[in-house]
């Protein structure tokens, strides 16, 4: 999964996308670059980026959304929390609607159901402007399956098939270093039998912290963990830098028989 950021705050590479033009020509160069999946989204989520209103979200990923639609039969992810977008988005074209909220906000169960999109189910503690203030779990892995056995119960209800979910620890999203550490280290736990597990590490302040390099050195490190990750059990990898994590899974897959395009990834989206 290669992202597409459409705003002029996100931390790892603000500004750039920002025109539908750019977001278009990036997203069509990540799909080249053998991503399989493009993430579109228009609201940061960094820690303590200002909120988006819906309509100036919607402007920004709906016209980028029906474009590649147009020229693509790539899987199109929407990265929204809004209902409305959600709906607006499946119309548009989209095929996953891509949650850090888990469905949670007031009527976005109901709009992913109608959607018939794909969902991924993300854990996140506490909310993006302060959830690294200080975030504690007494065993983050039990805390993150345990969330998301229930948002997978909540979609179920709702009548969105076990055959649409993908599920997501949500590296960074209230925690620190150490927990994502854990996390990654023990991927397979968090693992639901039969369900595609995406991890998200790309670029994020722990690659940071542990080489030192600002967001955009950050490819090296991101390579590593994405590998770790793929290692560990997750069948989706969302990253920036998507011709190096290609080139690293290639090697993975001819020695270990694991990889983004795995036949097991295929199979959940129709
Ligand atoms: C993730 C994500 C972000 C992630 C999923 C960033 C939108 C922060 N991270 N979605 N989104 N998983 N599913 O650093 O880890 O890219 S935004």
């Amino acid at each position: 999964m290669g992202v597409v950021n459409i705003t002029p705050d996100s931390f790892s590479d603000g500004g750039r996308y920002l025109e539908p033009d750019q977001a278009l020509a990036r997203a069509l160069a990540i799909e080249a670059e053998g991503a399989a999946i493009i993430d579109v989204g228009g609201e940061s989520t960094r820690p303590g980026a200002a909120p988006v209103t819906a309509q100036e979200e919607f402007q920004r990923v709906l016209p980028v959304l029906e474009r590649l639609r147009s020229r693509t039969r790539s899987i199109l992810s929407v990265d929204t929390s809004k209902p409305q977008l959600m709906r607006l988005a499946a119309a548009a074209g989209a095929d996953l609607i891509n949650d850090v909220y888990a469905l949670r906000a007031p009527g976005a169960l109901e709009a992913a159901a109608e959607s018939g999109c794909a969902v991924c189910l993300m854990h996140m503690q506490g909310e993006p402007r302060t959830m690294q203030r200080s975030p504690h779990y007494s065993d983050v892995v039990s805390e993150v399956r345990a969330f998301l056995a229930e948002r997978l119960e909540a979609c179920r209800r709702v009548g969105i098939a076990d055959e649409r979910i993908v599920l997501d620890p949500g590296f960074g999203f209230g925690k620190t270093l150490e927990h994502n550490l854990t996390l990654l280290r023990r991927l397979n736990e968090v693992r639901v039998e039969g369900l595609p597990l995406l991890a998200g590490l790309s670029r994020k302040a722990s690659i940071g912290t542990l080489t030192g390099k600002p967001p955009g050195e950050r490819v090296y490190g991101s390579v590593a963990a994405a590998l770790i990750a793929a290692q560990s059990g997750a069948n989706i990898l969302r990253v920036h830098d998507v011709a190096a994590t290609v080139d690293a899974l290639k090697v993975l897959e001819a020695v270990a028989g694991v990889g983004a395009r795995s036949d097991n990834f295929v199979e959940v989206f129709p």
